[in-house]
């Protein structure tokens, strides 16, 4: 179906891709509501009636062309490339130098996320595998008393270990949200993880090298290559308040899910930061020291892995002087039960939802979903987290009127009942931070 536009005939999805302004003003005919031609078309276009085309919003993409390829599994257009690697599922590849590939959300339907749907995130490169993964050595040094160099085995036998079900997501998660677009890999809502992980207590570490009163900060070590190849640039190397260090879910750990770590998460220990950017979580670990000053590494200041205190322009240059470190992450909700571009049996009549969500270290008091788009919202019942920091799942039935075209609107609230926004808030230059609602197209019928 085709609208007009001055001589060209073009498709309204050709013209939202090209110049969503002028698509949206002809559409909704500049009068807020879609009626008569452009109703026909639009319907047309999205592949069936669009029962609450009343309440559609103008000014915003239809979800079925707003979610970008590379962040659904199905739907129009160039397909996403899709990861190919042993036991692994069919992530989406983000890219392979460096390694990097997200979980579509409805391949995030387990309560521990397997190692098969566990995405991936790489900066450099990835290292050879261990001779002798007990013998790995890991050195605890900086505000310490007494520096301590311990082998894997060693922190097994030594300190308490306890397993815990602990949610880790890259500090870039929504980026593709932003607009104008955010550098790095354009992540959907898929860079999250829930993995059952083993491992001691960093603090339990940290106390027994002796954590002087000077220690403010903590700076990570791993043994990845950077991908120029030169042996002095670390791929990354971030740091974190002692506080978050303390915490007794922040840990060293060397099992996910019962095995020992698969190589490209890390093996055979990493740091296991919950709530934070996952880049604090450091993999292949070799080295934790204690700063008087924030760590330096790569990945620290600018505006690496920071966000603005005050907005600033969308688009405009900055240096991030001013801006701070991500610390807990934004609350978020994923649906995994309907992957976006779902097509339905005509009579579908309730749709029975199925997700999870976190915030940070708080946990979610609360996930709603919209068929309307957002002109009415249904409460989903919100499971109790495994354990602190683990993710909540979420289940709930939402009523379709009719076969046609809808959108599932998402959205968490946390603890402190901060919501999901519109859309994504404080544009920064690399992206940081884009929970918005989010939409799931599914067509009935
Ligand atoms: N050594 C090392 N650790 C690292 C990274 C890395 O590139 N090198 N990437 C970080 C980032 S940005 C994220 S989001 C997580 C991803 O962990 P995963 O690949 O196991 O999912 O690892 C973090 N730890
Ligand atoms: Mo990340």
């Amino acid at each position: 179906m085709t609208l007009r536009h001055g001589k060209a005939e073009r498709s309204i999805q050709e013209l939202y891709r090209d110049d969503p302004e002028r698509a949206d003003a002809l559409a909704f005919n500049r009068r807020g509501a879609l009626k008569g031609a452009a109703l026909a078309a639009m319907g047309a276009t999205v592949g069936a009636a669009i029962p609450f085309a009343r309440t559609m919003p103008e000014g915003t993409l239809p979800a079925l062309f707003a979610r970008p390829a590379a962040a659904q599994g199905t739907g129009a257009g160039a397909g996403p490339q899709v990861l190919r690697m042993d036991g692994k599922g069919p992530l989406i590849l983000q890219g392979e130098r460096p390694l990097n590939a997200e979980t579509p959300e409805h391949l995030l339907d387990e309560p521990v996320t397997s190692y098969a749907n566990f995405f991936i995130r790489n900066n450099g490169g990835i290292p050879e595998p261990a001779g002798d993964p007990r013998a790995w050595k890991i050195r605890i040094d900086g505000e310490v008393n007494a520096p301590l160099e311990l082998t894997v085995g060693e922190l097994e036998g030594r300190f308490p270990v306890v397993t815990r079900q602990l949610q880790m997501e890259c500090g870039g998660n929504g980026r593709s949200f932003f607009q104008p677009q955010g550098r790095g890999n354009q992540w959907g809502n898929g860079a999250i993880s829930n993995g059952e992980w083993t491992g001691v207590r960093l603090r339990d570490v940290l106390q027994a090298a002796g954590v002087k009163d000077t220690a403010r900060h903590t700076g990570h070590f791993g043994a990845d290559p950077h991908l120029s190849g030169d042996p002095n640039r670390a791929a990354i190397s971030r740091g974190m308040r002692i506080q978050k260090a303390m915490d007794e879910d922040t840990l060293i750990v060397f099992r996910l899910n019962g095995q020992p770590i698969p190589q490209v998460h890390g093996a055979p220990v990493r740091l296991l930061v919950p709530g934070w950017p996952g880049s604090l979580s450091q993999k292949w670990l070799t080295r934790v020291t204690l700063l008087a000053q924030p760590h330096r590494g790569q990945g620290m200041g600018g505006t690496s892995y920071r966000v603005p205190v005050r907005p600033i322009v969308p688009g405009s240059n900055n240096n991030g002087a001013d801006f701070a470190d991500m610390e807990s992450m934004p609350v978020r909700a994923i649906l995994s039960s309907h992957a976006h571009g779902t097509r339905l049996p005509a009579g579908t009549r309730s749709l029975d939802l199925r997700g999870a969500a976190w915030a940070g270290d708080l946990t979610v008091r609360a996930v709603h979903a919209s068929v309307d788009f957002g002109a009415t919202w249904t409460e989903m019942q919100v499971a109790a987290p495994a354990n602190r920091h683990a993710w909540q799942r979420w289940t709930g039935r939402v009523a379709l009127p009719s076969d046609g075209y809808y959108e599932i609107w998402y959205r968490g609230t946390d603890s402190e009942g901060r919501m999901q926004p519109h859309v994504a808030a404080n544009w920064n230059p690399q992206g940081y931070g884009g929970n918005p609602i989010s939409r799931a197209a599914i067509l009935v019928g």
